[in-house]
């Protein structure tokens, strides 16, 4: 195991949601931050993990489908990135073969691509699961240190231990249809359960049965959107928000449907504004297919300048 033999952090596998560079970070169950920073942009698509298996969930921003990778929770610069999936890939976070790292799995449909280390190349294993319109949850719900996935339908949880193709291992219920759901192991006994959010209360249990929730407590605001992880590498999660900006703008437009066809270049373009314009429109989605930014600077044709 990588690390100071911290047990590994067990993160809400999911993207963060909503807008803001932002975050808040509270390492118990209160109404008061810990930690404050600021990392990425307002628009990106956000996660956190154990990257470096340190025991600590840290931020990384997704970008087509390049990966900006923190390992302290503090305002600065990716430490390194890397490239995996497609752009437009959803990804979820785990760490799928208990070594205390956290990496991603794209999902595409009902079929899971896991990969096992934070290096750009193919899946190590590839698995079905639930129905393609399925809410995925990420936990390790047995406490062998293997995250696994769980799929929600209303307040319906179907857990699978393993990370194999198949039907749920066994089910059970918790929360209203609407709740918003958080992942993490809360009581430090290395399995995770779940919360639910409403408005900026938390309903927290502490087993994967029926029931009501065993703690209760407030924090943030109801803007926030809010996510999970150990903050403090002591093997308990606890929640962080991601706040938006008091103005906050429009989501970007984004493109629909197939990227289009990539016999763009430079010379399409009578300005460099157009050029960059064509740029951050498709990039998001999907990459920068047309090879306008040829030194990877986010700037496409400086030729145009
Ligand atoms: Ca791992
Ligand atoms: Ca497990
Ligand atoms: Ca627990
Ligand atoms: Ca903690």
């Amino acid at each position: 195991m990588a690390g100071l033999g911290a047990l590994p952090a067990a993160a809400q596998g999911d993207p963060v949601g909503g807008n803001g560079s932002t975050y808040y970070l509270n390492d118990e169950f209160s109404g008061s931050a810990n930690t404050m920073f600021e990392y990425g942009s307002i628009t990106d698509q956000v996660y956190f993990g154990d990257w470096d298996g340190d025991g600590s969930d840290t931020a990384m921003v997704q970008r087509g489908n390049q990966f900006f990778v923190r390992n302290s929770n503090s305002s600065g610069a990716a430490d390194y990135s890397l490239s995996y999936g497609d752009p437009g890939d959803v990804v979820l976070v785990g760490d799928w073969d208990g070594d205390g790292v956290d990496t991603l799995t794209v999902r595409r449909g009902f079929t899971f691509y896991v990969k096992n280390s934070m290096e750009s190349g193919v899946a190590d294993t590839v698995i079905n699961y639930g129905n393609p319109g399925d809410t995925v949850l990420v936990g390790d719900w047995n406490g062998d240190a293997i995250d696994t996935f769980t799929v929600r339908r209303d307040t319906t949880f179907y857990v699978k231990d393993s990370i194999t193709s198949g039907v749920a291992d066994y089910t059970f219920m918790y929360g209203n249809p609407g709740d918003s759901v958080l992942v993490g192991d809360w009581d430090g006994n290395l399995t995770d359960t779940l919360a639910v959010r409403r408005g900026i209360t938390y309903f927290l249990r502490n087993s994967t049965t029926s029931g009501v929730a065993d703690v209760e407590f407030g924090y943030g605001n109801p803007d926030d959107f809010a996510f999970t992880g150990d903050w403090n590498a002591d093997s308990r999660d606890t929640i962080g928000v991601r706040r938006p900006p008091v103005y906050a703008p429009p989501a970007p437009t984004r493109p629909t449907g197939p990227a289009p066809a990539a016999d763009v270049d430079c010379g399409d373009f009578s300005t460099h504004a157009q050029a960059q314009a064509w740029f951050a429109y498709y990039y998001p989605q999907y990459g920068d297919i047309a090879g306008l930014d040829a030194d990877d600077d986010m700037t496409a044709c400086e030729g145009l300048r």
